[in-house]
Protein backbone atom coordinates (compact mmCIF):
# COMPACT_ATOMS: atom_id res chain seq x y z
CA UNK A 1 0.00 0.00 0.00
CA UNK A 2 0.83 3.52 -0.58
CA UNK A 3 1.82 5.05 2.69
CA UNK A 4 2.12 8.72 3.43
CA UNK A 5 6.02 8.11 4.95
CA UNK A 6 7.04 6.67 1.84
CA UNK A 7 6.10 9.27 -0.38
CA UNK A 8 7.50 11.75 2.30
CA UNK A 9 11.08 9.76 2.81
CA UNK A 10 11.40 9.77 -0.85
CA UNK A 11 10.84 13.38 -1.28
CA UNK A 12 13.24 14.19 1.09
CA UNK A 13 16.11 12.39 -0.32
CA UNK A 14 15.95 14.20 -3.87
CA UNK A 15 19.34 15.76 -4.92
CA UNK A 16 19.10 19.30 -4.44
CA UNK A 17 21.51 20.85 -7.57
CA UNK A 18 19.02 20.55 -10.25
CA UNK A 19 18.45 22.49 -13.61
CA UNK A 20 15.53 23.35 -15.93
CA UNK A 21 14.54 21.81 -19.21
CA UNK A 22 10.70 23.25 -20.68
CA UNK A 23 9.43 21.59 -24.17
CA UNK A 24 6.42 22.01 -26.09
CA UNK A 25 5.56 18.68 -27.15
CA UNK A 26 1.68 18.34 -27.99
CA UNK A 27 -1.07 18.16 -25.08
CA UNK A 28 1.21 18.54 -21.89
CA UNK A 29 -0.08 15.44 -20.04
CA UNK A 30 1.35 12.82 -22.28
CA UNK A 31 5.23 14.25 -21.75
CA UNK A 32 4.93 15.39 -18.09
CA UNK A 33 4.33 11.45 -17.71
CA UNK A 34 6.68 10.49 -20.13
CA UNK A 35 9.72 12.43 -19.23
CA UNK A 36 8.56 11.85 -15.27
CA UNK A 37 9.27 8.09 -15.45
CA UNK A 38 13.43 8.79 -16.31
CA UNK A 39 16.04 8.61 -13.67
CA UNK A 40 17.06 11.71 -12.93
CA UNK A 41 14.07 13.60 -13.63
CA UNK A 42 13.29 15.06 -10.13
CA UNK A 43 10.42 17.32 -10.57
CA UNK A 44 7.79 18.01 -13.57
CA UNK A 45 5.30 20.31 -13.90
CA UNK A 46 3.34 21.62 -16.84
CA UNK A 47 1.89 25.15 -18.01
CA UNK A 48 2.11 27.94 -21.14
CA UNK A 49 4.97 29.33 -22.81
CA UNK A 50 6.19 30.52 -26.19
CA UNK A 51 3.76 33.60 -26.57
CA UNK A 52 3.13 36.98 -25.78
CA UNK A 53 -0.06 37.12 -23.50
CA UNK A 54 0.68 37.89 -19.87
CA UNK A 55 -1.41 35.29 -17.85
CA UNK A 56 -2.57 32.42 -20.23
CA UNK A 57 -4.95 29.77 -19.09
CA UNK A 58 -5.85 26.53 -20.62
CA UNK A 59 -9.35 28.47 -21.55
CA UNK A 60 -7.59 32.01 -22.73
CA UNK A 61 -4.05 30.42 -23.91
CA UNK A 62 -3.58 33.18 -26.51
CA UNK A 63 -0.51 32.56 -28.67
CA UNK A 64 0.93 30.21 -26.12
CA UNK A 65 1.86 26.19 -26.27
CA UNK A 66 1.41 24.12 -23.57
CA UNK A 67 4.68 23.23 -22.25
CA UNK A 68 5.89 20.50 -19.39
CA UNK A 69 9.21 21.98 -17.79
CA UNK A 70 11.44 19.22 -16.12
CA UNK A 71 13.59 20.02 -12.75
CA UNK A 72 16.91 17.86 -13.56
CA UNK A 73 19.85 16.33 -11.86
CA UNK A 74 22.89 17.09 -14.36
CA UNK A 75 24.35 14.40 -12.43
CA UNK A 76 22.39 11.39 -13.60
CA UNK A 77 21.08 12.50 -16.85
CA UNK A 78 21.91 15.35 -19.82
CA UNK A 79 20.44 17.91 -21.36
CA UNK A 80 21.15 15.66 -24.78
CA UNK A 81 19.80 12.61 -23.00
CA UNK A 82 16.45 14.92 -22.44
CA UNK A 83 16.69 16.15 -25.95
CA UNK A 84 17.10 12.43 -26.99
CA UNK A 85 14.06 11.68 -25.23
CA UNK A 86 12.22 14.65 -26.82
CA UNK A 87 13.36 13.56 -30.25
CA UNK A 88 11.48 10.13 -29.53
CA UNK A 89 8.24 11.42 -28.50
CA UNK A 90 7.75 14.11 -31.93
CA UNK A 91 8.88 14.23 -35.88
CA UNK A 92 10.74 17.38 -36.19
CA UNK A 93 10.12 17.58 -39.68
CA UNK A 94 6.43 17.63 -38.90
CA UNK A 95 4.32 20.26 -36.46
CA UNK A 96 1.30 20.95 -35.02
CA UNK A 97 -1.36 23.63 -36.82
CA UNK A 98 -2.59 24.59 -33.63
CA UNK A 99 -0.53 26.73 -31.80
CA UNK A 100 -1.67 25.08 -28.42
CA UNK A 101 0.32 21.93 -29.33
CA UNK A 102 3.15 23.46 -31.38
CA UNK A 103 6.40 21.36 -31.01
CA UNK A 104 8.81 23.60 -29.17
CA UNK A 105 12.63 22.88 -28.10
CA UNK A 106 12.97 25.62 -25.30
CA UNK A 107 16.87 26.68 -24.13
CA UNK A 108 17.49 28.19 -21.13
CA UNK A 109 20.79 28.98 -21.00
CA UNK A 110 23.84 29.50 -23.80
CA UNK A 111 25.20 26.47 -22.59
CA UNK A 112 21.76 24.35 -23.24
CA UNK A 113 21.79 26.13 -26.42
CA UNK A 114 25.22 25.10 -27.90
CA UNK A 115 24.21 21.48 -26.38
CA UNK A 116 21.23 21.53 -28.69
CA UNK A 117 23.32 23.10 -31.82
CA UNK A 118 25.45 20.15 -31.24
CA UNK A 119 22.85 17.68 -30.86
CA UNK A 120 21.26 19.05 -34.11
CA UNK A 121 24.59 18.63 -35.87
CA UNK A 122 24.86 14.77 -34.65
CA UNK A 123 21.55 14.16 -35.68
CA UNK A 124 20.20 12.45 -38.86
CA UNK A 125 17.53 15.36 -39.13
CA UNK A 126 18.72 18.18 -41.46
CA UNK A 127 18.58 21.73 -39.76
CA UNK A 128 16.93 23.06 -42.66
CA UNK A 129 14.17 20.89 -42.64
CA UNK A 130 12.92 21.05 -39.07
CA UNK A 131 9.66 22.57 -38.09
CA UNK A 132 10.11 21.85 -34.12
CA UNK A 133 10.63 25.62 -33.01
CA UNK A 134 13.78 26.45 -31.12
CA UNK A 135 13.27 28.78 -29.13
CA UNK A 136 14.64 30.72 -25.86
CA UNK A 137 12.56 30.23 -22.84
CA UNK A 138 10.97 33.63 -21.81
CA UNK A 139 8.68 32.93 -19.72
CA UNK A 140 7.13 30.11 -18.47
CA UNK A 141 3.25 30.01 -16.72
CA UNK A 142 2.57 27.95 -13.90
CA UNK A 143 -0.77 25.76 -15.70
CA UNK A 144 -3.85 25.10 -13.47
CA UNK A 145 -3.92 22.75 -10.68
CA UNK A 146 -6.20 19.84 -12.48
CA UNK A 147 -3.65 19.83 -15.59
CA UNK A 148 -0.24 18.80 -13.23
CA UNK A 149 0.11 14.86 -12.89
CA UNK A 150 -3.20 14.53 -15.07
CA UNK A 151 -2.79 10.75 -14.66
CA UNK A 152 -2.73 10.01 -11.19
CA UNK A 153 -5.90 12.68 -10.82
CA UNK A 154 -8.52 10.45 -9.02
CA UNK A 155 -6.62 7.21 -8.65
CA UNK A 156 -7.88 7.09 -4.77
CA UNK A 157 -5.04 4.62 -3.78
CA UNK A 158 -2.62 7.70 -4.55
CA UNK A 159 -4.63 10.97 -4.19
CA UNK A 160 -5.67 9.49 -0.55
CA UNK A 161 -1.68 8.82 0.27
CA UNK A 162 -1.01 12.65 -0.52
CA UNK A 163 -3.64 13.86 1.48
CA UNK A 164 -2.84 11.48 4.17
CA UNK A 165 0.75 12.94 3.84
CA UNK A 166 -0.81 16.59 4.18
CA UNK A 167 -0.30 17.69 0.73
CA UNK A 168 -1.88 20.16 -1.09
CA UNK A 169 -2.20 20.89 -5.00
CA UNK A 170 0.85 22.53 -5.26
CA UNK A 171 2.47 20.42 -2.81
CA UNK A 172 1.69 17.16 -5.50
CA UNK A 173 2.82 19.57 -8.85
CA UNK A 174 6.05 19.84 -6.68
CA UNK A 175 6.61 16.29 -5.26
CA UNK A 176 9.25 14.07 -6.85
CA UNK A 177 7.17 10.92 -5.56
CA UNK A 178 4.22 12.15 -7.16
CA UNK A 179 6.09 12.44 -10.57
CA UNK A 180 6.88 8.85 -10.46
CA UNK A 181 3.69 7.75 -9.66
CA UNK A 182 2.29 9.85 -12.66
CA UNK A 183 4.45 7.65 -14.53
CA UNK A 184 3.66 4.64 -13.43
CA UNK A 185 0.06 5.02 -13.90
CA UNK A 186 0.10 6.41 -17.54
CA UNK A 187 2.17 3.19 -18.51
CA UNK A 188 5.56 3.75 -17.99
CA UNK A 189 8.34 2.03 -17.00
CA UNK A 190 9.45 3.56 -13.40
CA UNK A 191 12.45 2.42 -11.83
CA UNK A 192 12.23 3.30 -8.42
CA UNK A 193 11.55 0.76 -6.03
CA UNK A 194 8.94 2.11 -4.37
CA UNK A 195 6.77 2.35 -7.09
CA UNK A 196 7.24 -0.96 -8.24
CA UNK A 197 7.23 -3.21 -5.45
CA UNK A 198 5.25 -1.26 -2.17
CA UNK A 199 2.35 0.16 -4.46
CA UNK A 200 -0.49 -1.69 -5.52
CA UNK A 201 -3.47 -0.07 -6.71
CA UNK A 202 -6.52 -1.54 -4.62
CA UNK A 203 -8.79 -4.02 -6.94
CA UNK A 204 -11.69 -1.80 -8.64
CA UNK A 205 -15.36 -2.60 -7.22
N1 LIG B 1 -8.83 18.25 -24.76
C1 LIG B 1 -7.94 17.20 -25.11
C2 LIG B 1 -6.49 17.55 -24.82
C3 LIG B 1 -6.23 18.06 -23.47
S1 LIG B 1 -4.67 18.66 -23.39
C4 LIG B 1 -4.44 19.22 -21.86
C5 LIG B 1 -8.31 15.95 -24.35
O1 LIG B 1 -9.21 16.01 -23.56
O2 LIG B 1 -7.71 14.92 -24.57
O3 LIG B 1 -4.65 19.80 -24.27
Amino acid sequence: MLTPTVITDFDRQVPEDTKTATFGLGCFWGPDAAFGALDGVVRTRVGYAGGTKPDPSYEIIGDHTEVVQLEYDPEQLSFSELLDRAFDEHHPYQQSGKRQYQQILFTETAEQYSQLLAYLDDSEFSRERINTRLEELDQFHIAEDYHQKFNLRGKRWITDAFAEADYDDSAIRESPAAAKLNAHVAGHDVSVPFVKQTYEPRSEQ
